[in-house]
């Protein structure tokens, strides 16, 4: 309706600033597993950069304890860099997810030790701060999933699932049926989302992006969905957000039934990977980048989605803070002119 999309708009148009946290199993092992897969830059890619079978993934799961992980204290630190909204990684590429599931028991609630929902107790401490709260689901790759989308030269799916049938035949609908869709309609039910941020929509189609689409819309019509449900990445700037996914075909074209709304976010991130990452080819940027990268986004009329990847024992990396705090100290002195968007 035009009320939510005013609401959406709102929040979103003013934000200008949003945490983005890759946290998962992955983070625990910092680019790096027996020796092998730190050449590659995404430390949340680690299973595939070091051909993890699903087995030996599932016990480095079972021990995952981040027991030093503080919502509130995250959100406050976020609060007081000038952040407005978080996106936290719910379920990465890995398939394991940081909320308590019903769909799949493979999440941090009733695989670890842990037992604590980091999905629950950030978007409350979020929401405390006053901050917009959304999360990250990976809709199409499934590493855990022999059904999923397999998409990458680094590893083949038997290399993650070696026992599988010669004549295993994957059927994406399936999983999006058994797996996927249940969980991403878990997460708009049981917490207050203002935003779902999909990602690498592989084999995707109008078809399926539609039922998660409808599902977001059902439970929660105000939560901004982003464009990588169907569009893959452009790299910085990218992003628009369509509070509606509706389209018609015009010959054999798919085309929007109505003009949207626009809006830009620069998915990025304060060091060379997303997960936290201290082995192999690993670097940060430096203030002065961070800064730039901030004003041409939010000065191009966009937000700035910039990433930190907490460490495996919970707390938040020291030198992400301290680039978020660079950012923060700069809008305490241009802030002003930023925010003061047209109405
Ligand atoms: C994807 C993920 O594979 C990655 O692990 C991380 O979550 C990131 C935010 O999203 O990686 C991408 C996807 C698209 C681009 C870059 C990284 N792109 O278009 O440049």
């Amino acid at each position: 309706t035009p009320d939510s999309v005013a609401r959406q708009e709102q929040w979103f148009r003013d934000a200008k600033f949003g945490a983005f946290i890759h946290f998962g199993v992955y983070s625990t092992l910092e680019g790096e597993y027996q020796g092998r897969g730190s050449g590659f830059r995404y430390s949340e890619w680690i299973q595939i950069s070091a051909k993890i079978p699903a087995e030996e993934y599932h016990q480095v799961a079972a021990r995952f304890n981040p027991a030093e992980f503080d919502a509130d204290q995250w959100a406050k630190t976020f609060k007081d860099c000038g952040i407005r909204y978080v996106v936290i990684t719910s379920k990465h590429h890995d398939g394991f997810a940081l909320f308590k599931s019903l769909v799949s028991d493979y999440n941090i609630v009733d695989y670890t030790p842990f037992k604590r929902d980091i999905i629950k107790e950030l978007s409350e401490a979020c929401h405390r701060q006053g901050l917009k709260f959304g999360v990250y689901y990976s809709h199409a790759q499934d590493w855990d999933e022999p059904d999923a989308p397999f998409l990458n030269n680094r590893a083949k799916r038997t290399d993650i699932h070696p026992d599988l049938p010669d004549d295993f035949r994957p059927d994406i609908d399936r999983y999006i049926t058994r797996k996927s869709l249940p969980q991403v309609e878990e997460l708009v039910k049981n917490y207050e989302l203002d935003l779902i941020w999909f990602d690498t929509p592989v084999e995707m189609n109008l078809e399926r992006v539609k039922r998660f689409s409808e599902v977001v819309r059902k439970h929660r019509p105000d939560c901004l969905i982003n464009s990588r449900i169907i569009h893959s990445g452009r790299g910085t700037i990218e992003a628009q957000y369509l509070p509606y996914y509706d389209y018609v075909s015009i010959g054999d074209k798919e085309v929007p039934t109505r003009k949207l709304p626009l809006y830009v976010e620069s998915p990025d991130s304060v060091s060379s990977s997303f997960g936290y990452k201290t082995k192999g080819e690993c670097y940060y940027h430096s203030e002065k980048e961070m800064i730039d990268r901030f004003v041409h986004t939010v000065c191009a009329g966009g937000n700035a989605l910039i990433n930190n990847g907490p460490m495996g024992n919970g707390r938040l990396d020291p030198e992400a803070v301290r680039l978020y705090g660079a950012i923060g100290d700069w809008l305490k002195v241009n802030g002003e002119s930023i925010y003061a968007t047209r109405r």
